[in-house]
């Protein structure tokens, strides 16, 4: 499911055009080897994790499997005293943080799952107290960033942005030329940005409480920064990722769908020719579907991919570490927590310990993000 990357050059055609030739040649590897182990020691192709959706531009899948867990349904009764300004906000759009206690946790694995993504060895590692977003940043939490300070993303000066194939109305695939067409399941759209995540005829307006997308590592932390905010570093993410479990790999334990009730926004089918939406999304759901995990965050695992700090590298120390930052430079950031694109036999990556990588620069229709911050924005 990782999205691939914008070329070295950050972005020129001639080095997008050649990434696009890599990640065609990485493609036609035999599938199936991603999920199960693949130990070429190939660095994980970028683009190696696409899941294609098969999927009409606008169709959000029904909402009926996660409603139950969503603000709407779970909302207090009606205010007793409206006040005076009875205009109509459909939901409040909390940036809401959680605090989460210092603590000493297995970071990664020594069971990986994707060898090469470097989920081993476990190793233990202490974290500070901080605060973490309770949710993905969505699409008005970004909207208000924009509109207060007139930024521009990454996707809007490129002028594109990678699509999967099957979210694309055939209008958006018929302007695509023919080289780039070729690679299966990613595409680079014109127009296509946050606000308009499958191209210039899709637009976010009935999806704003979803996660925002197409938001390069860039924006991320230029969106952290406006908030008071910054983005967790890969530690911090996966601390919060495992709710204070040891050793579980998911945010809720061991078990994918306890008592057969979904946890996550992933994919049901089979991959990628079928979507079945079964767990009441086949692209990207509410910031707040889905029950959260023991330390109230939503939607670590699934839904859209979220950045985090660190630069990418897949060898680890065993040693104890106390507020590992990552390696001091790099060519990819890490992310964490794979999206609604993911299907164990494709892309097994919805896992606390499971992580993968792009360049800073590189956005995507199942990329986002989350901030985390030492102090509450805003208090003291
Ligand atoms: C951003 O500005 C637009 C246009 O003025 C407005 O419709 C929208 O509600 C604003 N969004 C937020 C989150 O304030
Ligand atoms: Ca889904
Ligand atoms: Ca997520």
């Amino acid at each position: 499911m990782a999205a691939p990357a914008r070329g070295p050059t950050g972005g020129s055609r001639a080095g997008l055009r050649l990434v696009l030739v890599l990640q065609l040649l990485l493609l036609l590897r035999p599938r199936g080897a991603a999920a199960g182990g693949d130990e070429t020691g190939v660095a994980t192709p970028t683009g190696a994790c696409g899941c294609g959706t098969p999927q009409r531009p606008g169709a959000q899948g029904s909402t009926a499997a996660a409603h139950r867990y969503s603000w709407e349904a779970n909302a207090p009764g009606p205010d007793p005293d409206p006040g005076p300004d009875p205009s109509p906000d459909p939901r409040p759009q909390p940036a809401k943080m959680v605090p989460l206690p210092a603590g000493l946790f297995t970071m990664g694995t020594d069971e990986p799952q994707i060898r090469q993504d470097g989920e081993a060895p476990a190793r233990r590692v202490a974290v500070d107290a901080f605060y973490m977003d309770a949710f993905e940043v969505s699409n008005a939490d970004f909207q208000k960033f924009v509109n207060a300070t007139g930024y521009v993303t990454e996707a809007e000066k490129f002028g594109d942005s990678f699509v999967f194939e099957g979210m694309l109305s055939e209008h958006v695939k018929m302007g695509i030329n023919q080289a780039v067409a070729a690679a299966p399941w990613w595409l680079p759209v014109k127009g296509a940005n946050w606000r308009h995540p499958e191209g210039p005829d899709s637009t976010v307006l009935h999806r704003l409480d979803h996660p925002v997308l197409h938001v390069s590592w860039n924006d991320a932390v230029a969106y952290c920064t406006w908030a008071g905010k910054r983005l967790p570093t890969e530690a911090e993410w996966e601390y919060a990722c495992r709710g204070g479990l040891e050793n579980r790999l998911f945010p809720w334990g061991n078990k994918l769908q306890p008592r057969g009730q979904h946890y996550a926004n992933l994919w049901q089918g089979k991959f990628p020719a079928s979507n079945t939406g079964e767990d009441g999304f086949r692209g990207t759901a509410p910031v707040d579907a889905f029950p959260p995990n023991a330390y109230g965050l939503y939607n670590m695992v699934g839904n859209a991919w979220e950045w985090t700090w660190d630069w990418w590298a897949v060898h680890h120390s065993t040693e104890e570490t106390l507020n590992p930052k990552g390696p001091p430079s790099g060519k990819d950031r890490v992310k964490k927590g794979g999206s609604y694109m993911c299907h164990k036999s494709y892309c097994y990556r919805y896992r606390c310990a499971a992580r993968s990588q792009n360049t800073p620069d590189s956005s995507a229709s199942n990329l986002g993000f989350r901030c985390a911050a030492d102090l509450l924005p805003g208090a003291g």
